[in-house]
């Protein structure tokens, strides 16, 4: 049945969320804080002319990252698009892999080679980092086929843009989903604007775009990523569904990016104004709004906050550091890091069957 879930409780009061305890919502916050101290310090080393290729930022995104990770257990799954570097933290990526793959050195987390956009790492079930809009999409359904396939009780969880939800690859996975009872779970990060066209531009849609779901017979749900309750709880419910019905979920999530579209976006303030970015800035910022609940909560105090602010940026500059002490991967590697499995020569590579049984 196709259906908005609702949530009768607030969100703070979601099961879910009352279990957390206070050590967890500091973590929540910690991630969220790292991954900006990264990304601000990413950009001053991109500026400086020490990273090539793209760098899209995450920036005013941290809550919907770092609270649906939260939630993942041993058999969840993730995958993304290019802006991807939130995600990569917060399923536990280190610092230094992730900033060393943005200089292109051979201590990143793809061997330098993949930089920006091209974040892995299948041990911490995190299947990357795409660059082609919606291609991860088809990808995140095989996730969940393998999932089904194996008897697993997981989800697959398909991160995308407002932009991507036009592509026919998106569309033809929501119907073999749909067919296939998968368990996978679209999370679209609806951020306002697809490069520099604002999503009523670019999409044809009537309340919202998870709405579209509904055509094809799959739950669907939207809600503000600014709290991360908010995040926690509406995600929750639909990896429960993966979890006990094996069925998808399309859930929109509405955010928004700070910068650019990417570092090199020289018109982010001709397609919105100066003060739609200050607004979110100022009333809108994820992290600002869980600092207020956590002090209002009196989980910790200011001293706490700032102690985990300055611990994220020492780390953050730290990894730079690393970074730029690393070497560049040797000439003669070139054709390695391409397939993982052709260079692990694992029987599953080699015969091509990966997620499935002999
Ligand atoms: C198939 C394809 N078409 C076009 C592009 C160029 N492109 C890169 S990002 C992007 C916008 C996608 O916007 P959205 O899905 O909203 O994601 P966001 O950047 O906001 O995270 C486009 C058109 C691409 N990478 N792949
Ligand atoms: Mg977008």
């Amino acid at each position: 049945m196709a259906k908005k879930s609702a949530s009768s409780e607030s969100a703070a009061d979601a099961a879910i969320n009352r279990s957390l305890t206070p050590d967890d919502k500091i973590k929540l916050y910690r991630e969220m804080v790292r991954i900006r101290r990264f990304e601000q310090v990413s950009l001053q080393h991109y500026q400086a002319g020490r990273m090539g290729g793209f760098l899209h930022l995450y920036i005013g995104q941290e809550s919907v990252a770092t609270g649906v990770v939260s939630l993942m257990g041993e058999n969840d799954h993730i995958i993304t698009a290019y802006r991807d570097h939130g995600h990569a933290l917060a399923v536990g990526m280190t610092m230094n892999e992730c900033m060393a793959e943005l200089f292109g050195k051979g201590t990143g987390c793809s061997r330098g080679k993949g930089g920006s956009m091209h974040y892995f790492a299948p041990d911490k079930n995190y299947w990357g980092g795409h660059g082609i809009v919606a291609g991860q999409t088809p990808l995140g359904l095989g996730l969940a086929y393998g999932l089904k396939y194996r008897g697993l009780k997981g989800a697959a969880l398909a991160f995308l843009g407002d932009g991507a939800v036009n592509q026919g690859a998106y569309h033809e996975s929501l119907n073999i989903a749909e067919l296939f009872d998968l368990p996978v779970i679209y999370v679209i990060e609806n951020n306002g604007y697809s490069m520099g066209t604002s999503q009523a531009r670019s999409s044809a849609f009537g309340n919202s775009l998870a709405e579209r779901a509904a055509g094809y017979g799959i739950a669907w749900d939207t809600f503000s990523g600014e709290d991360i309750y908010e995040v926690r709880a509406h995600t929750h419910a639909a990896i429960e569904r993966a979890h006990t019905e094996c069925r998808p979920t399309v859930l929109e999530v509405k955010t928004y990016r700070w910068e650019g579209h990417s570092v090199a976006d020289a018109n982010k303030l001709k397609y919105r104004t100066k003060e739609e970015v200050e607004l979110h800035q100022r009333e809108h910022d994820p992290i600002q709004r869980w600092k207020r609940v956590l002090l209002d909560e009196g989980v910790c105090d200011e001293a706490e906050l700032k102690k985990i602010d300055k611990a994220a940026q020492q780390e953050a500059e730290e990894s730079a550091e690393f970074a730029k002490a690393s070497a560049y991967p040797a000439p003669e590697t070139i054709f390695e890091d391409v397939y993982w499995e052709v260079d692990q020569m694992t029987t599953a590579g080699l015969t091509g069957r990966h997620f499935f049984n002999d």
